[in-house]
């Protein structure tokens, strides 16, 4: 019978190794130990998942293993968050994200939906093809931290300037803070159109995200 220690670094260490049937096994086995599944996450998987984020950025991963990592997460998740009870886990904040309107690109979203779930963020993931009436009538529901964008498309990546009008003129830019992402955008376009950051990648996202909310 493996100790609670051991348990947990298999769990880390099947993420790290993108090892979906792995991570499985040791999230039921930490169901079996006794282990709250809310520490499987955060003191196993989460931690598989920052050096993977470190791996990454150090040149040793690349974009297919952070999708690959983010895939053997949710396969763990499936284990383990049958068994999570509402209020174990005090999330980091709250992040409001969505592909903006016209564009349908997803999967760089998704990554970056999986890696804040796991750095312990509360996400409301909207979907592809979000208008700026939408995220204006989320955030107004959600009253999140965060509001995040992704464009892949430089003919969409206007409609993120649209949101940020639609958040002025419904008085709500100061209650959340703004993350755009996506090939075609940098930073000199999150200042032209007033939002706080843009992330290069969701390692870059996560880390501003993460930073803003800190002190909550
Ligand atoms: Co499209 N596509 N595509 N496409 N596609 C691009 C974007 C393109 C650059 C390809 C090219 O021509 N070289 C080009 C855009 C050109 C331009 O605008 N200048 C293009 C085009 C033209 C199109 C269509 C118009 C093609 C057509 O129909 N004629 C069409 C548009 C459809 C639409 O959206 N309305 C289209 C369709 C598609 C597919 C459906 C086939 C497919 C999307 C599938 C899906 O998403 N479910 C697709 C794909 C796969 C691509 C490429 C090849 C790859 C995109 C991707 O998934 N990258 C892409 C070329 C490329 O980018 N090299 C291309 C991997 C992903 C993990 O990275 O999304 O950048 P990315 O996300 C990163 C960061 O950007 C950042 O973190 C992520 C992870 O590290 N990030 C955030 C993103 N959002 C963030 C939010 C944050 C933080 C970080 O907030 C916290």
């Amino acid at each position: 019978m493996s100790t609670e220690k051991e348990v947990l670094a298999k769990l880390r260490d099947a993420i790290v190794n993108l090892d979906i049937d792995g991570v499985k096994k040791a999230a039921e086995e930490a169901l079996a130990a006794g282990i709250p599944a809310y520490k499987a996450v955060v003191d196993g998987m989460a931690k598989g998942m920052e050096v993977v984020g470190q791996k990454y950025e150090d040149g040793e991963y690349f974009l297919a293993e952070l999708i690959m990592a983010g895939e053997t997460m949710k396969e763990g998740m499936t284990v383990l968050e049958p068994h999570l009870k509402a209020g174990d886990i005090k999330t980091a904040g709250k992040v409001v994200m969505g592909t903006v309107r016209g564009d349908l690109h997803d999967i760089g979203k998704n990554v970056v939906a999986t890696l804040l779930k796991a750095a312990n963020f509360e996400v409301i993931d909207l979907g592809v093809d979000i208008s700026a009436e939408q995220f204006i009538e989320t955030v107004k529901k959600e009253n999140p931290d965060i509001l995040a964008m992704s464009a892949l498309l430089t003919t969409t990546m206007i409609e993120m300037e649209n949101v940020m009008k639609a958040l002025e003129k419904e008085g709500l830019r100061d209650k959340v803070k703004v993350i755009i992402g996506g090939a075609p955008i940098t930073p000199e376009y999150a200042k032209k159109i007033g939002a706080d950051a843009a992330a290069r990648d969701a390692v870059e996202g996560i880390r501003i995200c993460t930073e803003w909310t800190k002190d909550k």
